[in-house]
């Protein structure tokens, strides 16, 4: 029987909010160097934002939003990733408030969703996805004021101008708003976790602040293990991970913590991507497989210079051993790629890689600081011994307070304070993770999630469908893809319909891009659940 707790010793549980860290880093900033840069847009490098300029913003935000009477509410953010971001995060998060981020290709459908159940009061957009937004907050009457990004004076009706809050003059001797580190969300982005529809994840001010001290204890521990020194501050970080996206918002935090600047690109375009890397010199690449299967392959890398590249950091989805030797052959400069594991509900990362995991291939890295874990057996629930595989359990102060309004499937997977992560692996004898299934129904399409419930649910919306289900297939290039297995229940229902019915509703990376099947009836348990291994090996054994 084995409980591991973590081989880089313990942390000490953030006991301030998490603003009030990433002010004081930003504070020291600004004392040695006002006009450094925080945030650099990579498509346009005069559109920039200074440290100096980054405090202003987030204390006129919070001003304007104390001014309309808002604190410890859930403000939403629909963008692109975008030098405002963060601003507009601390600005919430010194009124206590918490940031939902919804992802910029999101339809109104599935916007309208997370404004309702995160009962968020605000909304910040821009221009370009105002018209969806309008549409979403239609249906959702909790949402009193919308606030407008725009490269424009115009303001459009019924909103607030992004120019008019950072203009707002501050009262730097107001009382600040006061915080319950254990029990204040600070964060709450949505997640299907191990079964049904996205929830709101609720993370604490504890649950946050605390990863963000994980992840600069993690990195200090390589340093006297004789990784790389790495002097953060003289360097940039390129950031074109979604920041709604629990990783992309990590790597925000952590790139301010360390003092450098954060080189923003609001999507992944190669050209720009490739570009940025050459003219900033980057020497550490935050990614998704996905990414990693780009570099291998494309023939557009070779028209950059990316010998700055010196290690690359992957999470979200496993990264194969056959793209990760040709992304090294291709790059001998790079000295190593290193794997993460984490999920939403454990505040990014419960796993990193140290100097030693750097040398196995395959292995997502050591225990955080100041969690444990266990490998349990996927029936029993008993504690299996070092090597053998069984569902990841996960305990410690980044484990989320729990799902917003859902009690009972907050029950279902935190049990003791245990969470269960719904993955299934192993741990070496040195402490070593290796990923090698997952037992939850999750789909992850470039390591986004797709949860299967969701789109099962529109799929029998459909007045021709009787019954459906929904698998990940496996994908070279996006990790997997959703495949949809369907019965009819009328006879001139085509595959077309239901991709495109489909489409209508949801995100583009949510499409049925691994296909729709017809069958006489879906495979299911006495209980009634899907039984998605079977439908898994019927596409196998297909190919
Ligand atoms: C196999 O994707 C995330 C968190 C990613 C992350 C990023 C940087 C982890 C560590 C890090 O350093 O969160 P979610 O909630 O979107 O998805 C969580 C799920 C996990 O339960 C697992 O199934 O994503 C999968 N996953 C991985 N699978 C995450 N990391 C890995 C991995 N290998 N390295």
């Amino acid at each position: 029987m084995t409980i591991y707790s973590s081989p880089y010793g313990g942390i000490e549980t953030s006991t301030a909010p998490v603003h009030v860290g990433l002010l004081k880093k930003i504070d020291e900033v600004i004392k040695k160097s006002p006009n450094k840069k925080a945030f650099v847009d990579g498509a346009d490098p005069s559109m920039f934002l200074t440290y100096s300029e980054l405090k202003e913003q987030s204390l006129a935000v919070a001003q304007f939003l104390h001014n309309r009477g808002f604190h410890h509410q859930t403000a939403c953010i629909v963008l692109p990733n975008c030098k405002e971001f963060f601003s507009f995060f601390l600005g919430v998060s010194i009124q206590g408030g918490a940031i939902s981020g919804a992802s910029a290709l999101f339809t109104d459908f599935e916007l309208e969703r997370q404004f309702k159940d995160s009962r968020c009061t605000i909304v910040f957009t821009d221009e370009g996805h105002l018209e969806k937004v309008r549409k979403a907050v239609k249906g959702a009457s909790n949402v009193k004021t919308l606030l407008v990004l725009s490269s424009s004076s115009f303001v459009p009706s019924g909103t607030v101008s992004w120019k008019e809050v950072v203009s707002t003059p501050i009262d730097r001797k107001r009382q600040p708003v006061r915080v319950n580190v254990k029990e204040d969300v600070v964060l709450l982005p949505y997640s299907s976790g191990t079964t049904g529809s996205p929830k709101g994840v609720m993370l604490t001010h504890e649950n946050f602040g605390t990863m963000i001290s994980i992840f600069i204890k993690s990195r200090r521990t390589v340093e006297q293990q004789g990784g790389t020194k790495k002097d953060w501050d003289q360097e940039s970080m390129l950031l074109f991970l979604p920041f709604y996206h629990i990783y992309g918002f990590a790597v925000i935090c952590y790139c301010m913590m360390e003092k450098s600047t954060a080189v923003v690109l609001s999507s992944f375009e190669p050209t720009v991507y490739l570009k940025c890397i050459q003219d900033y010199k980057i020497s550490q690449l935050m990614l998704v497989p996905p990414i990693l299967v780009f570099l291998a392959k494309h023939p557009i890398c070779s028209k950059f210079d990316l010998s700055s590249i010196k290690s690359i950091a992957s999470g979200a989805a496993p990264a194969g051993k056959d793209i990760c030797d040709e992304v090294m052959k291709r790059y001998p400069h790079i000295e190593f790629i290193e794997q993460g594991y984490g999920m939403t509900e454990l505040s990014t990362a419960s796993h990193i890689s140290d100097v030693a995991s750097r040398k196995k291939f395959g292995t997502c890295g050591k225990l955080c600081p100041g969690l444990q874990m266990k490998i349990v057996d996927i029936s029993s629930g008993a504690i299996l011994p070092t090597g053998k595989a069984g569902e990841i359990c996960v305990k410690g102060p980044t484990v989320m307070k729990g799902y917003l309004g859902r009690e009972e499937a907050t029950r279902e997977c935190i049990k003791d304070g245990w969470m269960h992560t719904g993955d299934i692996g192993y741990c070496d004898a040195e402490g070593d993770l290796f990923i090698i299934d997952r037992l939850k129904e999750l789909i992850k399409v470039k390591g986004l999630q797709v949860p299967p419930a969701e789109l099962e649910d529109i799929l029998l919306s459909h007045p021709s469908i009787q019954d459906a289900a929904v698998i990940g297939i496996p994908d070279s290039k996006a990790g997997e893809l959703p495949k949809a297995y369907i019965v009819k229940s009328d006879p001139k229902l085509t595959a077309e319909i239901v991709y495109n019915y489909v489409k209508e509703k949801v995100s583009s990376y949510k499409n049925l891009n691994g296909g729709v099947e017809f069958i006489e009836v879906i495979p299911k348990s006495a209980a009634g659940k899907i039984l998605r291994r079977v439908l898994r090996d019927k596409h196998q054994s297909k190919l």
